[in-house]
């Protein structure tokens, strides 16, 4: 007798066995190989099922009348604010049907949004924005969106300056290499444990808390630039408690001491780099009058002048490494501190050498570093978009707002399409998205808004047609996430909760309703999707040196390792060693110190500057970080979520001084506001802040107090930052989501305590039995 296969899943944070009992989740429990699993998944054993789980498709009331009557629904009432009424799978998908090809054919293709960001889950078959996406491609295309909300000035600029993200994300030089040549870590951002628990598509070995001690016992010392202490710990780091925004004005100030006192390595910037000239000369301030010394950075930072001077010759004395977190860039002219990062690494020389140069995301992902081949694994073809239209991943509000109007990008200008129908899958907007009043607004102008998921998120309970999606638990799929060891066949670890159905069979039948379901399916069964998507990528894995085994060993084995490549992976190597023949993606072939394309396109001179922070009102500035207890918002409902909460609600990092000056102890309830809206939030009281700034995760369910006492605007009685964030591009250029430029004031809650609505089923949807 041959034992039974082994059982596992793969999630972002992790690869787990599932222990099942009937229909039930028991535990779920860590891969045994696991340095440093992550606690997320224990959110999943009561979670999955929970009282807020999806169990039947349901319709807002007065959309479902309009639609039984084939017509465009007037907003009667508000989205978001009307009970549901479930329905039969047969209708919903009708009602869906119906509604599609009525926009498309009045409207056209172009009147339909598909963009559905969102993270979904690790399974790359069942990834339900690639299935929605192919099904919209079968239906003749669809207003997509581009860029991300994790990357978007970093993703639009770093191919003008170096090369696209996705590149050398791929090539960044491994923990192991620092380790072994690296002197000095400069940590802007810091690398904050919490954030490494994840990759997009898996994260099968938690590295980081492991590669932070080898690189500490090699002796790499840790300089800590950012508001937050906690945001690396446990390497007696250097904590520059900086401003948050002010990273470019220290980061001119660095390279202003290496310029006057010659410590700048002029043979690489020479051979390797375009317009330094220009820069140097706007460092030394013979453009704007302005030279950008420590004394100049101080007054923006907060960072003492000796510090800078002293903390520039350290770098230039010894093997450096300049990391910058995702976060900095996205933010109000979030493009500097990511070129400017770039530029200092150029100044010194060390681009291409192992354990110097940059890092752009270290600590922001698990697999960043791990020295892996970029193999991304199994992805489902998706077909070619026959509409021209996109946005801007972030502009979502200001086109449902402003159909016909133009807008900047990348060089280019733009017009907004005009929305009719949304279709989202696998993603969150209301809690992803800046300024959740307006998107509220926005939300209200398309005819038909269809939200698929497995939760009652509160983008779900903002739409018209909710269709139930089962977990990655309830079905089988292939877990792969770029540079990480394993390859994951992940099998049904228990039956579908309520009538939930696969991502892949709800658009499946709606395929073959709308007459295209065998060129959605290609007559495979999901079984054979996944040998078929599996063998696809066996022949790319070739192209790279790994020889995977056939589909059915791989899947009996439940996981296939992917070995590290022979020659250990150092970023921009081959370019060092050899820049002519191997030349950079850039006009150039060069780093662009000034770039002309970015002259032309945004002006301004074309290399990094700093940009004044624009006056406000507000006497604190709100960083909304990633939260330590989940993934964005899923599993909110989740044990390790909720035992997080303080009185249910969101808790918010407060320095002592600034709860002190307004009366706030630890555990209150407090308010936090601006013209945008409010939200309130459970204060945490620590040293580990600096003064003038506030910290709080993203992703708690909005919950929005619509009857609160005096509310004239938003008001989320759960905690979730987005009601208070500006809903700005970044720049004309990037058009990049700018959460963390929010400016806010905070005050104790002394109201009525409301009870949480968003943690219990909408109106209307009959209670767990
Ligand atoms: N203020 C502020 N806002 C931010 C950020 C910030 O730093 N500050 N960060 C931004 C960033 S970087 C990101 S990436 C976004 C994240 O925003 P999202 O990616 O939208 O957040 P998630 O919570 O991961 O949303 C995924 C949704 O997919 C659902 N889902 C999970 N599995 C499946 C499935 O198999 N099928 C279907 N149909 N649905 C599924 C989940 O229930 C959940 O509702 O947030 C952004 N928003
Ligand atoms: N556990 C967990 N991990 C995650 C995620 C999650 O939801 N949960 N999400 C993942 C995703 S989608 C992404 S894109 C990455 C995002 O990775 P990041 O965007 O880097 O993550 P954040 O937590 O927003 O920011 C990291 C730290 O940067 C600091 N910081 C913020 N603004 C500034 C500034 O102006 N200057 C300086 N010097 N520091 C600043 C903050 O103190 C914060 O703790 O994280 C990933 N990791
Ligand atoms: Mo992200």
């Amino acid at each position: 007798m041959t034992a039974a296969p082994p059982r596992y899943t793969s999630t972002h944070w992790g690869v787990y066995r599932p222990v099942v009992d009937g229909a039930r989740l028991r535990a779920l429990e860590p891969a045994p190989w696991d340095p440093d699993p992550s606690p997320l998944a224990q959110s999943l054993v009561q979670g999955v099922d929970a009282a807020v789980r999806v169990r039947r498709p349901a319709a807002r009331a007065s959309w479902l009348e309009a639609a039984r009557r084939g017509e465009a629904a007037a907003a009667t009432r508000r989205r978001g604010d009307e009970p549901f009424v479930e329905i039969e799978w047969d209708e919903a998908l009708d009602l869906a049907a119906t509604e599609l090809q009525r926009v498309r054919r009045t409207h056209g293709n172009a009147a339909i949004y598909g963009g559905s960001y969102g993270w979904s889950s690790a399974g790359r078959f069942h990834h339900a924005q690639s299935q929605l996406h192919r099904f919209l491609n079968g239906l003749g295309g669809y207003t997509a969106s581009v860029d991300t909300y994790s990357l978007g000035a970093g993703r639009v600029l770093m191919p003008h300056v170096v090369a696209d993200m996705d590149t050398l994300l791929a090539q960044h030089t491994s923990w192991d290499e620092i380790a072994r040549h690296g002197s000095l870590f400069v940590a802007f951002g810091g690398l904050p444990l919490r954030n490494a628990q994840v990759s997009p598509g898996g994260a099968g070995e938690h590295q980081l808390r492991g590669a932070l001690q080898r690189l500490r016992a090699a002796g790499v010392r840790f300089i800590n630039v950012s508001p937050l202490r906690s945001d690396l710990e446990g390497v007696d780091a250097q904590w520059l408690p900086m401003r948050p925004g002010g990273d470019a004005a220290l980061m001119l100030a660095l390279a202003q001491v290496w310029l006057t006192e010659g410590l700048h390595d002029r043979a690489f910037l020479d051979s390797h780099c375009m317009g330094f000239e220009a820069f140097a000369r706007h460092l030394c301030g013979e453009d704007d009058g302005v030279p950008k010394t420590p004394a100049w950075a101080e007054a923006r930072t907060d960072v003492p002048a000796n510090t800078i001077v002293a903390l520039a010759r350290r770098m230039a004395a010894q093997r450096t490494l300049i990391n910058c977190a995702y976060a900095l860039q996205r933010a109000r002219h979030g493009e500097q501190p990511f070129w400017l990062t770039v530029v200092l690494a150029a100044m010194l020389g060390q681009v291409g050498l192992p354990g110097g140069g940059f890092g752009l995301g270290y600590g922001c992902m698990n697999n960043t570093g791990s020295g892996r081949a970029p193999f991304s694994g199994p992805r489902l073809p998706q077909g070619s978009n026959a509409v021209q239209a996109f946005i801007p991943v972030a502009r979502l509000a200001d086109m449902l707002l402003h159909p016909g109007e133009r807008f900047h990008y990348n060089g280019r200008s733009l017009r907004y399409p005009d929305i009719r129908l949304v279709y989202w899958a696998g993603g969150n907007p209301f809690h992803h998205h800046q300024q959740l009043g307006r998107l509220r607004r926005a939300w209200q102008r398309p005819e038909t808004i269809v939200v698929q998921d497995p939760f009652w998120t509160s983008t779900a309970r903002h739409a018209d047609l909710v269709l139930p999606a089962t977990t990655a638990l309830e079905r089988e799929d292939i877990g792969s996430a770029a540079s990480d060891r394993w390859m994951v066949a992940m099998r049904a670890a228990m039956p579908p909760v309520g009538q939930a159905r696969d991502d892949h069979a709800i658009f499946a039948a709606l395929a073959a309703r709308l007459g295209f379901e065998a060129k959605f399916t290609e007559g495979r069964t999901p079984r054979q999707w996944l040998e078929h998507l599996y063998d696809a990528s066996r022949e790319r894995a070739q192209a790279h040196g790994l020889a995977l085994p056939p589909f059915e060993q791989f899947w009996s084995d439940g996981l296939v390792e992917l070995p590290r490549p022979a020659r250990p992976v150092v970023l921009l190597s081959d370019f060092r060693a050899d820049p002519v023949n191997c030349p950079l993606p850039t006009p150039s072939g060069r780093i662009e110190i000034t770039s002309a394309t970015i002259a032309n396109y945004a002006g301004g001179g074309g290399h990094p500057r700093w940009h004044e922070p624009e006056a406000s009102p507000w006497p604190l500035q709100l960083l909304s970080c990633q939260p330590a207890t989940r993934l964005h918002s899923q599993y909110d409902h989740g044990a390790v979520s909720q035992a997080s909460k303080i009185q249910g609600r969101e808790p918010l990092t407060i320095s002592p001084r600034d709860a002190a000056a307004r009366g706030i102890t630890d555990g209150d309830l407090v308010r936090v506001w601006n013209e945008h809206g409010a939200f309130l939030a459970g204060a945490r009281v620590s040293g580990d802040i600096r003064p003038g700034v506030l910290q709080i995760a993203t992703g708690a369910w909005f919950d929005p107090w619509d009857d609160a006492p005096g509310a004239d605007s938003v008001l989320c009685r759960h905690g979730n930052p987005n009601t208070v964030t500006p809903d700005v591009g970044s720049s004309a250029l990037s058009q990049g989501c700018s959460a963390q430029t929010a400016r806010v004031d905070v005050e104790r809650w002394t109201g009525p305590v409301p009870r949480l609505r968003v943690m219990e089923p909408p109106l209307g949807v009959a209670a767990v039995p």
